[in-house]
């Protein structure tokens, strides 16, 4: 179904589409990564990739690719969603099965999203992490530039979208690009900061969002917080379901990952 016809249908029928996408590219990233180190490559070197990473980002990737973005926007994909990026694309028809099965090897689909070496739809190279975010906020600024000099020909303002890792946001341009966003103006921005409390090989640090949370405000951005799905709302409202929703508000970010939540 394209997403004009998705786009067509109401809310909830919406819903459990994007979700049976979103189960779809998360079980094709997952594969891709197990098919890379334990079927691909039996016996030898480990070859990576990151399933939790893909877990905590597949239904935000599938609600852009098959439900939000129009041809003029770009994204930015945080490294470690990449196997899940690939499903997506493979699924709409811009990836082969070739390339998933080659996951990280030689002239299979990238670790990282790359513009130069992938061949389904990059937009920013993010390999480097930080760089891709920074580039999104710059490009809205250059696309503005080229607005107000009347090159763009009637063709509508794209948006540029990160997909921002917590332990990401520890790189320091981030903050060099959110300041020259704050002196011209920024718009057309939008950074989707995946919180899902751990890093490469680390725990995200207690309470940063709160840091985030601040910082974004000092730089005017508006700031909408997503914490809950739907399924963990229902929970709340059954018998006892406060307690478990104060459970998962004290959980320390240690014990998080292992909590099938
Ligand atoms: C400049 C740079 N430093 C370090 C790395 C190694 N690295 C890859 S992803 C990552 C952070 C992963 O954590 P997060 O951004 O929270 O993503 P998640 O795995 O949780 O999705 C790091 C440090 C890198 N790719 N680039
Ligand atoms: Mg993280």
């Amino acid at each position: 179904m394209d997403s004009a016809t998705l786009m067509g249908q109401n809310r909830d029928q919406r819903l459990r589409l994007l979700d049976a996408v979103a189960k779809r590219a998360l079980w094709l990233a997952c594969w891709t990564i197990h098919n890379a180190n334990h079927l691909r490559r039996a016996g030898e070197v480990k070859v990576g990739g990151h399933q939790a990473s893909c877990a905590s980002s597949a239904n935000i990737l599938t609600a852009l690719y098959c439900g939000i973005l129009r041809p003029e926007d770009r994204v930015a994909v945080k490294p470690h969603a990449a196997p899940v990026f690939h499903a997506i694309q493979y699924l709409a028809g811009r990836q082969t099965r070739e390339k998933l099965e080659n996951f990280r090897g030689f002239g299979g689909a990238q670790s990282y999203p790359s513009r130069t070496k992938d061949t389904d739809d990059v937009d920013f190279s993010t390999g480097s992490v930080g760089l891709g975010v920074a580039q999104t906020l710059f490009s809205s600024l250059v696309q503005d530039y080229v607005r107000a000099h009347g090159w763009l020909n009637g063709r509508p303002d794209g948006r540029m979208i990160a997909l921002v890792g917590d332990a990401e946001m520890d790189e320091g341009n981030i903050y060099e690009a959110l300041i020259e966003g704050w002196k011209h103006g920024l718009r057309n921005c939008w950074w989707i900061v995946d919180y899902n409390r751990q890093s490469l090989d680390a725990v995200v640090s207690e309470g940063l969002w709160k840091k985030f949370e601040q910082m974004f405000a000092s730089f005017g951005w508006d700031i909408v917080i997503l914490k809950y799905g739907h399924l963990q709302q229902a929970a709340f409202s059954e018998p006892g379901g406060l307690a478990l929703r104060d459970w998962i508000d004290g959980c320390p970010n240690q014990l998080y990952p292992g909590f099938p939540g």
